[in-house]
């Protein structure tokens, strides 16, 4: 049985930043989530560059397996940050998280670099984390140092072993493969998001909401509501059998978005 997804997403610069570092695109059969790295130079660029970047994948056939076609994609990605930059010298060293969900009839692929996580609740299941996260906090987990929970509250939580860089053309993402089954819901979020709630409540606003698009709004708002200080994106991917209507159209949102002056196609929804 050949599948598709209904995508929705939401972004909000947080509580206290003066700007969205974090990009995100929710589309037929793609799924983007990229989080600007703080402390470098334009993290806003570095992120709407890649999601620009990716999203034209949405609109192409799938020709050949789905990670080299993804895994391509995202060193166009990684070479359209360089040459950006060696093009605008304020924007040298630019980097950020990527996590990418490409769908195609019956299964998925995930390429993942940074914090930005996906989970998956499976239909009927718990939810669970598919993205292992290039943290130094992981690290020290993997090692037996501290424990998951300790890392959530680590002072170095926030230090990241892997981006899109424009200084390094060697990062490779993970790539991997998962079988696309109807009534699974897959969640792709930036640490805005997953470092103020616990899966829990990630898990109850997903088993509670009919629909990707206000299940993205509401955990952006239960974010906000949590006081996230960090810029908060959520990308929401429900795969259904294929010839379900498909009711939310193609989205930008975050820096990818900022250029955009057109109407909200959501304003109305919810
Ligand atoms: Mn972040």
């Amino acid at each position: 049985m050949s599948v598709a997804v209904v995508t929705g997403a939401r972004s909000d610069r947080g509580t206290v930043r003066e700007n969205n570092e974090d990009s995100g695109y929710s589309g037929r059969r793609l799924a983007l989530v990229a989080d600007g790295v703080g402390g470098n130079a334009a993290g806003e660029v570095a992120s709407g560059l890649v999601i620009r970047t990716l999203q034209p994948l949405d609109d192409q056939p799938v020709q050949g397996g789905p990670e080299e076609v993804l895994g391509d994609a995202v060193r166009r990605a990684q070479r359209a940050l360089s040459d950006h930059a060696a093009a605008h010298p304020a924007t040298a060293g630019m980097a950020t998280t990527l996590t990418a969900l490409l769908v195609t009839d019956h299964d998925l692929v995930l390429a993942h670099v940074g914090d930005s996580r996906a989970y998956l609740r499976p239909s009927g299941g718990d939810l669970r984390q598919v993205t292992r996260d290039d943290t130094y906090v992981q690290l020290l987990v993997d090692a037996g140092h501290i424990t998951e929970d300790q890392a959530e509250t680590h002072p170095m939580r926030h230090v990241i072993t892997g981006s899109l860089s424009a200084d390094d053309a060697n990062t490779a993402p993970a790539l991997t493969h998962h079988p696309a089954r109807a009534g699974d819901r897959w969640l792709l979020c930036s640490d805005g998001l997953s470092g103020v709630l616990t899966t829990e409540t990630i898990q109850w606003v997903m088993d509670q909401e009919p629909a990707s698009w206000p299940c993205a709004a509401r955990l952006v708002e239960l974010a906000l509501r949590a006081g996230a200080t960090d810029n908060v994106t959520a990308v929401v991917v429900d795969v259904v059998r294929e010839g379900c209507v498909l009711p939310f159209p193609p989205r930008l949102v975050g820096a990818a978005a900022a250029t955009w002056t057109g109407p909200d196609p959501y304003d109305d929804v919810v």
